[in-house]
């Protein structure tokens, strides 16, 4: 299937005919590594200039070759000018390793880091150089991007290195084989209550977000049960260490998802206090014998006193001892703790109106501001409530000075549409990596809290939940996809627009056909818009049917103990957080940001229903009313939807039958189920404000 290869799709140059020599530019690949990262680049490479260019390059015997010869010539630049001297190749690799790559890019290569890499093209030789092999590797696969974005493959001169240095993703996969929130089929890792997979798919998935740059995975879900939280012990570590040593070629590192509770689960102990010796003995013993198994694991990812997971709290601890204790065990190895900052108390009671869910993860984390070791990495959500189509950015992130932190977004699209409906998320993550936090007074915006750059952290990136499964194309819905490539992307590189992303990915998922990716790259930028046009309105989020979060459902979650309420009556809607009358949300903002959120004149539209309750009558900086506009969206957003379903129907022929069809079954189902939002969200605003539709419509 064509979507299996993802973006890897590699469609024939359209140029090849009118602009190039028969001579082919990359007519071999040569390296002086021998290590199995390099060998992927090579490999990569190969088979990718081959698909585009019609011939597939010749590849060095040292360079395939683990048991090759030792470094007494460099095949490369001895090719370059020796037998193959006629053609031209690229030359891949460590500048350790490679005499030819440290004379091509001189002292520049001080420059690239770790992780970085330098691509140049120079007398007939692509040179792609780093310093680790991991950079070569990601120098392979820019250039490939290059190239099937419609580079001229005659000359490149590139500099490239990571803006973060965490990329992680979270897998929320169970050993039953089930993904908590997971719309693309089963888990790739579990099946049947044992970690079960297919080598070469795992692979697959190691390329896939090695291309884009990710560099790290937490394998389980963050909800640890039963045999998972057996993970950390022997009877699982071989088969974590055979999934590391796949994601390892691709500069992945495995961190495991742990739960605060497995020294009683697992060990036996009478207690899990983060203070009882006994209980730090046993996490000290365990991060051992994890480091015997996977000498560079990762860490482990925490999701501790949320959602009624165990944590420190039961002892009377607090977040700071909880993740410390496991930073002393993980800090003599390497290793980190990445501590979630999900946490809040989910047995609310709504008739208690100053309890708010949206301020827990300030409250609960901000006292605690320089109390964590340096090895351990706080993991934020974007905003303050869980992964709404529209929510406030975090005040959570930037707040603290003295804290690592990593924000975390959410790929699989739990409540956008659950990959039957489209919904490009890249937008709404650039809109809050680009906020402007006024951390430390100065220009603060999310992204360089993230970078570690605002309050010189040397630990700090991006998290995110993966949306793939079983599904032989990934991710349910083939333009679902656009997510995970867009994450990575954003994570190497989080100045890149939305908009650039999305060609980028269109161009090498459906090939250089420019009406394809004109008509693609134009759903993709309006899909979020449409989405939040006909839900829930104005920022005010959770109109969905609870535990399973599909679909509308007005009052679904509106008398429920977690804390996620409209208190729509028949004089208004929306949430009070002000300070002056509500519950104070807004000022956890800094400066300007407080005074905005807490101003019903300066609030922005889209949010305002986050931060007050308002009458139906009020007007918005649209100048319209907030019912009139409630209305206005709904009926526009359905239809919007519908004709996602003619414009991807416009593209028959023009793109894989197979990924045709199984876009079409799912923008019909956008179009039915928008108005079935619309249908429900305008009558229920209508019966209860009694005010009628200025148009006239039909609401029922
Ligand atoms: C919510 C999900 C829930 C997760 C939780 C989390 O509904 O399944 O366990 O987030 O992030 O979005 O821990």
């Amino acid at each position: 299937r064509a979507d299996y290869r993802a973006w890897f799709a590699y469609h024939p140059r359209v140029d090849l005919e009118t602009n190039m020599e028969k001579a082919p530019t990359y007519a071999w690949i040569a390296s002086s590594d021998r290590n199995d990262t390099v060998r992927a680049a090579i490999s990569v490479l190969a088979e990718g200039i081959g698909a585009m260019f019609g011939e597939t390059p010749w590849v060095s015997a040292l360079a395939t070759d683990p048991d090759g010869e030792t470094g007494k010539r460099s095949v490369g630049p001895n090719a370059a000018d020796g037998a193959n001297g006629a053609d031209s190749g690229i030359l891949v690799g460590t500048f350790a390793a490679n005499e030819r790559l440290r004379e091509i890019f001189g002292v520049e290569a001080a420059e690239l880091g770790r992780e970085g890499f330098a691509i140049r093209t120079k007398e007939g030789v692509t040179a792609i150089g780093a310093h680790t092999p991991v950079g070569a590797l990601y120098g392979a696969f820019h250039l490939l991007r290059l190239l099937a974005t419609g580079a001229d493959p005659s000359g490149h001169e590139v500099f490239e290195r990571p803006a973060n240095k965490l990329r992680m993703i979270n897998q929320w996969d169970n050993i039953d084989g089930s993904i908590e929130r997971g719309y693309a089929g089963p888990s790739i890792f579990y099946r049947d209550d044992a970690i079960d997979f297919e080598p070469a798919r795992i692979r697959d998935y190691a390329r896939l977000l090695a291309s884009v740059g990710l560099n790290a995975i937490a394998i389980n879900n963050v909800n640890v049960h039963r045999l998972e939280s057996r993970f950390v012990t022997e009877d699982y570590l071989p088969r974590l260490a055979e999934l590391a040593a796949i994601f390892r070629v691709y500069g992945i590192k495995l961190l495991l998802s742990v739960n605060f509770a497995a020294p009683i689960e697992v060990g036996g102990l009478p207690t899990a206090d983060p203070l009882d010796e006994a209980v730090q003995q046993w996490w000290h013993e365990r991060a051992a014998a994890i480091y015997e198994a996977i000498p560079d694991f990762c860490g482990f990812l925490v999701k501790a006193d949320s959602e009624n997971r165990p944590g420190p709290f039961t002892y009377g601890r607090g977040h700071a001892e909880g993740a410390n204790m496991l930073a002393d065990a993980l800090g003599r190895h390497g290793g980190l703790v990445v501590w979630r900052c999900f946490v809040y108390n989910c047995k609310q009671d709504w008739r208690d109106r100053k309890t708010d869910r949206a301020r827990a993860a300030y409250d609960h984390f901000m006292p605690l501001d320089g109390a964590f070791r340096d090895n351990v990495v706080l993991q934020i959500k974007n905003g303050p409530m869980d992964f709404q189509a529209r929510e406030p950015v975090s005040p959570l992130l930037g707040a603290m000075e003295r804290t690592n932190q990593v924000v975390e977004f959410q790929i699989t699209q739990e409540y956008t549409g659950q990959q039957r409906h489209l919904c490009y998320l890249v937008p709404q993550w650039k809109t809050v990596l680009d906020f402007e936090t006024h951390a430390l007074g100065g220009a603060a915006p999310v992204k360089r809290i993230a970078d570690g750059s605002v309050h010189g952290r040397t630990l700090g990136g991006f998290a995110a939940v993966s949306n793939i499964g079983a599904d032989p194309n990934w991710t349910g819905h083939p333009l679902a996809q656009a997510n995970l490539y867009g994450y990575g992307r954003l994570a190497w590189n989080p100045e890149l627009s939305a908009e650039a992303i999305a060609e980028e990915w269109a161009l090498q998922t459906f090939g250089a056909n420019r009406r394809v990716a004109d008509a693609v790259v134009g759903m993709l930028m309006e899909s979020p818009d449409i989405y939040e046009s006909y839900t829930a309105p104005l920022g005010v989020g959770w109109m969905v049917n609870p535990n399973h979060h599909y679909g509308p459902n007005v009052d679904g979650y509106e008398y429920d103990k977690w804390g996620t309420y409209h208190f729509a009556d028949r004089d208004g809607v929306g949430v009070d957080r002000t300070v002056r009358s509500g519950t104070g949300y807004a000022g956890q903002y800094r400066g300007s940001n407080a005074n905005m959120y807490e101003s019903l004149a300066d609030c922005p539209d889209e949010l305002l229903l986050f931060f007050h309750h308002v009458p139906y009558g009020h007007r918005l900086k649209s100048g319209r009313t907030v019912i009139q506009h409630i209305y206005d969206t709904h009926f526009d957003g359905a239809q919007r939807a519908g004709e996602l379903a003619q414009r991807w129907a416009s593209l028959e022929g023009l793109v894989a039958a197979d990924v045709y069809d199984e876009a079409l079954a799912r923008f019909r189902e956008q179009a039915e189920h928008a108005k079935e939002w619309r249908d429900r969200i305008n009558t229920y605003f209508y019966r209860k404000s009694g005010v009628p539709d200025e148009q006239g419509r039909t609401i029922y």
